[in-house]
């Protein structure tokens, strides 16, 4: 399943998912071993293969012809795209989808092999060692679609509330391989329908633009997540020759001085962080292990997720719009130091994953702020003009959602006056002693006395302690469940209580794989801060979250 809900009625379309694909290792030792895999799937769960970096190609046959679309969900980390042995599309970063068009193939049987590389070096800024794995494979789904010779890429939809009434504007971007010609447009949502007549369309890309007034429209909350859809139907020389539906709520994000507001009322955000990341899967959770932990989320009594540190499998955020768990969802990239975003690679990489991510992600009502560049070197000039750059991007992009950054430059940062929203990852009780009202009081004050960041909403983006599961000591040393339990409460009730607060993240959801190759040190060569362990097992701390979100909830009344 590519989305949890149908994207096309006219437009033909298959899912190359729930299949066997050829595997066939080509690096190192394992060069030429070759198995059936399904996809998608990362090669650490194959077995033999859980330390393996290097490139693996994934094979299969489609049946197809014409303007053939392929379109790859997320490939880790570097993909390379072969129609019948010819190269079609590459792409660098494995959280973002990427699609390509061979026109005018012969129909009947083709062969698809993608090549995947997940090894480190230079060429990659973006996926380095790090405090999580960066998984090999074809990682998300694969679809091949047949394209006319006009086709919609994309439709966005834009609600905004003028105090009585809602207006929405619908923007579909439409490609045209061939020669100018006239096309129409008809868009419907609920019951209305507005009809671009016959418009030139040169060669390429071009966008059309479409204005509703809808009454009586139902918002979107995490109480009441109700969904529209939009309906694009591409229609050339009289023929319906394209569609595309999207979902989108009618909710509005706003910033009035501290306060995140939803639909006029203040947010309060009871959250966790969550890699994508299982035993089982890998990166690759199929959409009965998200919605598992989905329910896990909600069981905690949370109402947001960070997607800690890249954009989500689009399954994941179509199912937050349906639950109405809030996002904040983030651009890929954890800790860089100054030297590594000095590579050369790193800004146009950067700007492309957060450039696929808002357009990609544009239409889901639970991304209710943009991330960008967690824990960076937001203390330095040259990082400050990184991130400068970055929310510029994504503000072109997107004028309707705040964007922020977390931070844990302690009384160093630079860059407060670029985000809408201030936000640090604090560990008292872990990294260091100094009592957890004490620290947050302290860098609070430093915020709004000596940065830009005064006056702004502020987020703790990141708390937590490592508890390995079935660890116990009577005396809750460090590791142990009880003292993670006794951190995280301490942590919680600290950060809850401090009146200028928005709310919090805990880091994080499940415990973790990291990569072998980071200096870490970390027990199991796992990040063990997660409320349950990597197969989901409640830690100590879990009932302990649970009663704190929920005397929260009950204090704010939502
Ligand atoms: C960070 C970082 C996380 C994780 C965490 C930790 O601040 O953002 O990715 O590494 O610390 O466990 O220390």
């Amino acid at each position: 399943m590519i989305r949890t809900f149908q994207t096309h009625c006219i437009r033909k379309q298959e899912e190359l998912t729930e299949r066997l694909w050829t595997f066939t290792a080509l690096s190192g030792d394992k060069a030429g071993e070759s198995f059936p895999v399904h996809t998608p799937s990362a090669w650490e769960t194959y077995p033999g293969f859980g330390l393996y970096r290097g490139e693996g190609r994934y094979e299969t046959n489609f049946s197809a012809g014409g303007n053939v679309r392929i379109e790859c969900k997320g490939v880790s980390h570097t993909a390379k795209v072969y129609v019948d042995g010819k190269l079609i599309a590459e792409h660098y970063n494995a959280y973002t989808p990427f699609s390509a068009v061979v026109q005018g193939l012969s129909r009947g049987e083709h062969t698809l092999a993608i090549v995947a590389d997940n090894r480190f070096s230079d060429i990659s800024a973006l996926h380095v060692p790090n405090d999580y794995m960066s998984y090999g494979g074809v990682t998300r789904p694969v679809a091949v679609e047949e394209v006319a010779d006009v086709y919609l890429e994309r439709v966005h939809v834009t609600p905004s509330f003028d105090g009585t009434h809602w207006h929405t504007s619908v923007d579909a971007t439409i490609v045209n391989l061939a020669e100018e010609r006239p096309v129409t447009l008809r868009i419907s949502i609920a019951e209305k329908e507005c009809v671009l007549s016959p418009q030139m369309l040169p060669e390429g890309e071009s966008v059309l633009h479409a204005e509703f007034a809808l009454e009586d429209v139902q918002i979107w909350s995490p109480e009441t997540p109700k969904l529209y859809t939009v309906k694009a139907v591409l229609n050339v020389g009289g023929k319906e020759v394209d569609d595309l539906f999207e979902r989108f709520g009618f909710r509005e994000i706003k910033i009035e001085v501290k306060q995140i507001l939803l639909n006029g009322e203040p947010l309060r955000i009871r959250g966790l962080c969550r890699h994508e990341d299982h035993p089982h899967f890998g990166c690759a959770l199929p959409y009965e292990a998200m919605m598992h932990d989905l329910l896990l989320l909600k069981d905690l009594g949370a109402n947001s997720v960070r997607t800690a540190h890249y954009p989500n499998d689009e399954r994941f955020l179509d199912l937050c719009d349906e639950l109405g768990i809030l996002v904040w969802e983030e651009n890929h990239a954890r800790g860089l130091s100054l030297e590594q975003m000095q590579n050369p690679n790193f800004e146009p990489q950067a700007e492309q994953v957060t450039r696929e991510m808002v357009l990609s992600h544009y239409n889901h009502p639970s991304i209710y702020i943009w991330g960008i560049l967690n824990e960076c070197a937001s203390d330095s000039e040259f990082g400050k003009e990184c991130y400068e750059k970055q929310f510029a991007l994504i503000r072109s992009l997107d004028k309707t959602r705040p964007c922020s950054f977390a931070s844990c430059k302690f009384k160093t940062d630079l860059c407060f006056g670029l985000p809408d929203v201030v936000s640090y990852n604090i560990y008292p009780k872990w990294y260091h002693d100094t009592p957890v009202d004490a620290y947050l009081n302290d860098l609070y004050t430093w915020v709004q006395t000596k940065t830009e960041g005064k006056g702004k909403p502020f987020l703790v983006t990141e708390i937590g302690a490592g508890g390995i599961y079935g660890y116990r000591t009577p005396y809750a040393s460090k590791w142990s469940e009880e003292y993670q339990q006794k951190a995280l409460s301490e942590q919680l009730t600290g950060v809850l209580s401090h009146p200028d607060c928005s709310g919090v993240y805990i880091w994080q959801f499940s415990d973790i794989r990291i990569s072998e190759e980071w200096w870490g040190g970390r027990p199991r060569t796992m990040n063990n801060k997660g409320v349950v362990d990597e197969y989901r097992r409640p830690k100590l701390c879990y009932e302990t979250v649970k009663r704190i979100f929920r005397e929260d909830k009950e204090k704010f009344g939502k």
